[in-house]
């Protein structure tokens, strides 16, 4: 378990590499001199929200910067990046007290997300992660839109040795339904649902998003339904507003946050975290199946500040 644990913990540091350099180089400039000044500070913000720690945060962490300044306090670099990993590990444990869900067999997930962000590969490296969990899962292909799609998600049923829904004469409700009655009747432990990618704005595809939901309760009634919100880590600002705006629609429990690999933009997961009560839950790290982690806060921090 320490081992599994270090080398997550190492992915994890990999992925946010660029981000690390990133804020690490321009940091080290600002405070090459000696401590930091007043006048420093812009320059402090600026570096953080280049790398998208979001305004709020970002203020947050000056507030008590100027503060400390006032008192007379010497400020270096490890103070600074010891008062931020502070801030952000307080505030994401008081806001994610009373998010999660207590979760049933089966465990009901669907996945949704604008065109692009990463959810079929997300599915594969779901089924990936629960099999490896020794689970039971199976996928339903409910993004009958387009052909391709469903071959993409054969390839990795078929990579990742699960079975798969497909077609219902392409009907994504349809395909939820039979996904989860198939669970159902066969003790399976998990259903991962693909769904296509689809624009907040149209309304068409979120009324069918609701149908798929509608088909997934008809089958789970009073057990829990997981629905994962995929955004791509390069989204930065947007991705708070695909949050919002698809919570107007369905209730998001969780999100996962992909295409962390190489990004210089990684505090854009601090900021979809403190955004709102909806915990992070993964994060895809490349283009393959074990190219995944298990959100964990202090990780996250200290893979970028240490
Ligand atoms: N580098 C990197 N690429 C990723 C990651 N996740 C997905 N991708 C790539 O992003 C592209 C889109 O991924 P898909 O899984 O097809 O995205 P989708 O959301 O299903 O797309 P639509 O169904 O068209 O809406 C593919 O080229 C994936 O290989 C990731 O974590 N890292
Ligand atoms: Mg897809």
């Amino acid at each position: 378990m320490g081992i599994f644990k270090t080398t997550i913990f190492q992915s994890v540091k990999q992925a946010f590499t660029k981000t690390k350099d990133q804020i690490t180089d321009k940091l080290s400039e600002v405070f090459s001199k000696k401590t930091i000044e007043p006048g420093d500070l812009e320059q402090i913000e600026n570096i953080l929200l280049q790398s998208d720690f979001g305004i709020e945060f970002t203020e947050k962490l000056l507030e008590i910067l100027k503060k400390k300044i006032r008192n007379g306090e010497e400020i270096t670099l490890q103070n600074l990046k010891e008062i931020t990993q502070q801030i952000f590990i307080s505030e994401y444990n008081s806001l994610i007290k009373d998010s999660q869900l207590t979760h049933s067999s089966p465990h009901f997930i669907i996945l949704l997300g604008i065109n692009g962000s990463g959810k079929t590969t997300t599915i594969a490296k779901l089924a990936n992660y629960y099999s490896n969990l020794n689970k039971s899962v199976v996928i339903g292909s409910c993004d009958t839109f387009r052909a391709a799609a469903n071959e993409q998600l054969n390839i990795w049923a078929k990579r990742t040795n699960v079975q798969i829904i497909e077609d219902f004469s392409k009907d994504p409700a349809a395909v939820a339904y039979e996904t989860c009655n198939v669970a159902l009747n066969n003790s399976i432990d998990v259903v991962l649902l693909d769904t296509a990618g689809r624009l907040h704005t149209n309304k068409n595809l979120l009324d069918e998003l609701k149908k798929i939901l509608n088909a997934v309760k008809k089958v789970a009634k009073e057990k829990s339904i997981e629905i994962f919100l995929v955004v791509d880590g390069n989204s930065g600002q947007n991705a708070k507003n695909q949050l919002n705006e698809f919570s107007k629609v369905v209730n998001v429990t969780g999100l996962i946050i992909t295409k962390l690999d190489g990004t210089a933009k990684g505090g854009s997961v601090l900021q979809l975290c403190l955004a709102n009560k909806v915990p992070i839950k993964f994060l895809g790290i490349g283009e393959q199946v074990n190219d995944f982690v298990e959100f964990d806060p202090k990780d996250y921090i200290k893979s970028i500040f240490e």
